[in-house]
């Protein structure tokens, strides 16, 4: 039996930038390859680290993985296939909380966890002669649920190789725009302590160093946690993960997880605006909190990458300027700003429908980095513009020089982390158009004396230099450009000019 296993890339990088950002490898479709028989023939494809679907290879079944931002292009592959008469199943965050819609692109969907659901949809599969349900509903194990996935089927040219690790599932909280509950259940779920920890020695004999644990927290349950970061600190690895600042209330916790070898943590702070986190069910973040629970964490040496949302009804114009003050005073070292995007099944998305405020349920622009709904206090395109400033602004390089004091202990990291996140913000996901403000861009360019019609990669250069620079360079430009001699007029000596004029270097004067 041959399998195939796809990520579907997003849509939204046109073909030719696939592959070439490099991020951790997935790991949901190595479990699946676990779940099935050892001796089939698997194959794990990853359309974003730009590898080539193999459409034409003889395969017996496909299985595609998504989110909401890949479904539209899951549906494409599936398509292709079941054109080629081979069956498809469909499973991950977005099927899950789409069944029936992802069962049209199908001839099966997984709902949920895989770990029981996967070997039935085989029996079904073997013993039917290939009949499926269309339906599988996947459950949650309390226990036993752990697979180790199948990592020797994926590509390991992924960035700093970087073994993700999963160590506990599920959220006991329900913040509204989140689909974390819906697919993993509410409440934690920990593995064995023994059983990750020799998950980790047997990477580790293998010459692994650093780990992410996609665990949604992994100090969410600090009794567990701190048994975990004892047993695993003789390990020297190097870890990042995700958490909440709410941990913070437990300083002990914190320095047994740098002492395990904890150097980062995502944290989705959301918002600086307590009414913003009370609407979606997040009032858990106390924004009068934050500093000294960001504190704990500096004083740890963990970096903190935030995630910060923008588009909750409470935004007005104020929010960007707001929200990057704030986080910037804070010196969190990382800002990941994103657009807020009701995920289907979720009960903002229930809210925005029923208020006719969704702008389209083209999936493909679900991607956090675009306006899919009409947001209450500003329009999409301030919405939109505001977030980008937000990115621009938080990265200028003054402000990353500021922030380093704060994320000294890891400063390569942080400075590497900062410089791409600075260089990112100027790309649109399409990787042409320069996401520099049309407004912003003709203000850099008039600073030049230039006007606006120069192309975008010159907008994008000036949009990397410190705007004051720019302005401080204009200045002194203007100031000289008045004292030039200009080409072809007399000199009040009498000779004519033949140097290079302003004219001749900017023709668009
Ligand atoms: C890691 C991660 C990422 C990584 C993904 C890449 C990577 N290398 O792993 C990165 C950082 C790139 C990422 C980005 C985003 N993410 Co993300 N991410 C996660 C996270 C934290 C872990 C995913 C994971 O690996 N889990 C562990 C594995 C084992 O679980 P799994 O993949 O779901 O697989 C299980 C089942 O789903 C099922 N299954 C999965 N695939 C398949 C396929 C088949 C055929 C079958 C049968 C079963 C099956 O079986 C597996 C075992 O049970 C989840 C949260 C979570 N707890 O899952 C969010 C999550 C998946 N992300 C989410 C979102 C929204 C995003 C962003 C849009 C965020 C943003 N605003 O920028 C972006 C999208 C980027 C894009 N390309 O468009 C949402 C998705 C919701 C949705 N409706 O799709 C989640 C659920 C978080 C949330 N808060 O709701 N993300
Ligand atoms: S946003 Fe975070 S805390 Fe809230 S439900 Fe999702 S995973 Fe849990």
């Amino acid at each position: 039996m041959r399998l195939l296993l796809v990520y579907p890339g997003n849509p939204n990088i046109a073909e030719k930038h696939r592959g070439k950002t490099r991020r951790f490898p997935a790991i949901g479709l190595p479990v699946i390859a676990a779940l099935s028989p050892q001796d089939w023939d698997i194959k794990i494809v990853d359309e974003e680290q730009g590898e080539d679907v193999p459409y034409d290879e003889g395969w017996d079944l496909v299985g595609i993985s998504s989110m909401t931002s890949q479904a539209a292009r899951a549906y494409d592959i599936a398509a292709e296939f079941r054109q080629r008469g081979i069956p498809v199943v469909h499973g991950g965050s977005h099927p899950s909380v789409c069944p029936e819609e992802a069962a049209e692109h199908g001839d099966a969907v997984v709902v949920g966890e895989a770990e029981i659901a996967w070997p039935q949809l085989l029996d079904d599969w073997n013993s039917g002669k290939g009949t499926l349900k269309k339906i599988y509903q996947g459950t949650a194990p309390d226990d036993g649920w752990y697979v180790e996935p199948r990592r020797d089927l994926v590509k390991t040219s992924a960035m700093m190789n970087v073994v993700p690790m999963v160590a506990t599932r599920g959220c006991p909280y329900t913040c509204s725009f989140c689909s974390v509950f819906s697919v993993f259940g509410r409440g934690y779920r920990h593995r064995p302590i023994e059983e990750v920890a020799q998950e980790i020695e047997r990477l580790v004999d293998q010459g692994h160093k650093y780990f992410v644990f996609l665990d949604d927290n992994i100090i969410g349950n600090p009794k567990w946690s701190r048994e975990f970061f004892k047993r695993i600190a003789p390990l020297k690895i190097q870890w990042g993960g995700q958490s909440t600042l709410g941990v913070a209330k437990d300083p002990e916790t914190i320095e047994l997880a740098r002492k395990s070898g904890c150097f980062s943590l995502f944290i989705g702070i959301e918002s600086v605006n307590q009414l913003a986190l009370r609407g979606v069910r997040k009032q858990f973040n106390k924004p009068t909190h934050y500093r000294d629970q960001v504190k704990v964490f500096h004083d740890n040496g963990i970096v903190i990458i935030s995630g910060l949302i923008f588009g909750f009804d409470e935004d007005d114009a104020f929010v960007f300027e707001r929200t990057v003050e704030v986080v910037d005073a804070l010196r969190i070292g990382i800002a990941n700003f994103s657009l807020m995007a009701p995920l289907p099944g979720t009960d903002f998305f229930k809210q925005m429908k029923a208020e006719g405020r969704l702008l389209t349920t083209d999936w493909s622009r679900y991607d956090g980095g675009q306006v899919v709904f009409k947001p209450k206090l500003l329009t999409p395109e301030q919405l939109q513009e505001g977030a980008d400033w937000a990115s621009r602004e938080f990265y200028r390089t003054s402000r990353i020089f500021n922030r380093l004091l704060e994320n000294w202990q890891h400063p390569l990291y942080f400075m590497a982390l900062s410089t791409a996140y600075k260089v990112g913000h100027y790309f649109h996901p399409s990787g042409d158009v320069a996401r520099i403000h049309p407004v912003e861009k003709q203000r850099l360019l008039a600073d030049f004396g230039l006007r606006a019609e120069v192309p975008d990669w010159l907008a994008n250069m000036l949009g990397y230099v410190e705007p004051s620079t720019i302005q401080s360079i204009g200045k002194l430009w203007t100031a000289t450009k008045s004292k030039l001699p200009v080409l072809g007029q007399k000199q009040p000596n009498g000779a004519s000019t033949n140097g290079t004029s302003a004219q001749h270097v900017f023709p668009a004067f």
